[in-house]
């Protein structure tokens, strides 16, 4: 494939996913639509994400972490009101990791359309609660977002999502806003799936526990 039209589909691509994403977006951001931004999509708009999903996955139909750092990164620039020095190859192969509920190494349709799903409706507690519209969010801001986001942490934990994802002046740019939520909720969802009793402890042993925490 020449240069010239691998840059032409990849343009191509990018407008259709920015496209469909400002479409899917839009409707999810019009207050009368806020509703109807939980309601299941159509068929057409499933059918519509699918051929999406097809050309961003190519041959093996399925997103690799470089395939996932290209399209974020594309879709990202649309976004003046999201600061980020760009997602790394890194916390997109966490990200992966995170959602690769199949264990395939990468993330197929329904994986890809969960974490699409969650980083709209991130994207949006993120804008919603940058109030001094830095572009970040600062650590009383984060707060607020995760919180919003519905996720119930304490100080300790907001010190340490501090230490793990905020730069040297305290703030949270949007790609580490972004791998901190998708790693909370997976933790959240890994729990739960242990606490199999509800009694809100778990019993793992040691490889379980390394292989929760090795591939994450
Ligand atoms: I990275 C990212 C940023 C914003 C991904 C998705 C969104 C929201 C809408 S759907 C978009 O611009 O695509
Ligand atoms: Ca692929
Ligand atoms: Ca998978
Ligand atoms: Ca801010």
């Amino acid at each position: 494939m020449s240069i010239g039209f691998a840059k032409r589909l990849a343009q191509g691509v990018f407008d259709v996913v920015s496209q469909a994403g400002g479409q899917i977006a839009a409707q999810a951001l019009q207050p009368e639509a806020q509703e109807a931004h939980r309601r299941p999509i159509s068929a057409s708009e499933d059918e519509h994400f699918r051929m999406i999903f097809k050309k961003l996955a190519g041959e093996d139909m399925e997103i690799s972490a470089a395939e996932l750092q290209n399209i974020l990164n594309k879709v990202i620039g649309n976004h003046e009101d999201l600061k980020t020095d760009g997602f790394s190859l890194e916390s997109t192969r966490s990200m992966v990791a995170l959602m690769d509920s199949d264990g395939t190494g990468k993330l197929g349709f329904e994986e890809f359309k969960i974490l699409w799903n969650k980083i709209k409706e991130w994207q949006n507690v993120y804008k919603t609660h940058d109030v001094d519209c830095t572009g970040t969010m600062s650590c009383e801001e984060l707060a607020d977002a995760i919180c919003s986001a519905g996720f119930q942490l304490n100080d300790p934990l907001y010190s340490a999502i501090g230490l793990r994802y905020a730069d040297e002046s305290n703030s949270i740019d949007f790609d580490n806003f972004i791998c901190c939520l998708v790693r909370l909720e997976a933790m959240f969802r890994a729990f739960k799936a242990y606490n199999r009793d509800g009694d809100d402890t778990i019993s793992l042993n040691i490889m379980e526990w390394l292989e929760l925490s090795m591939y994450a």
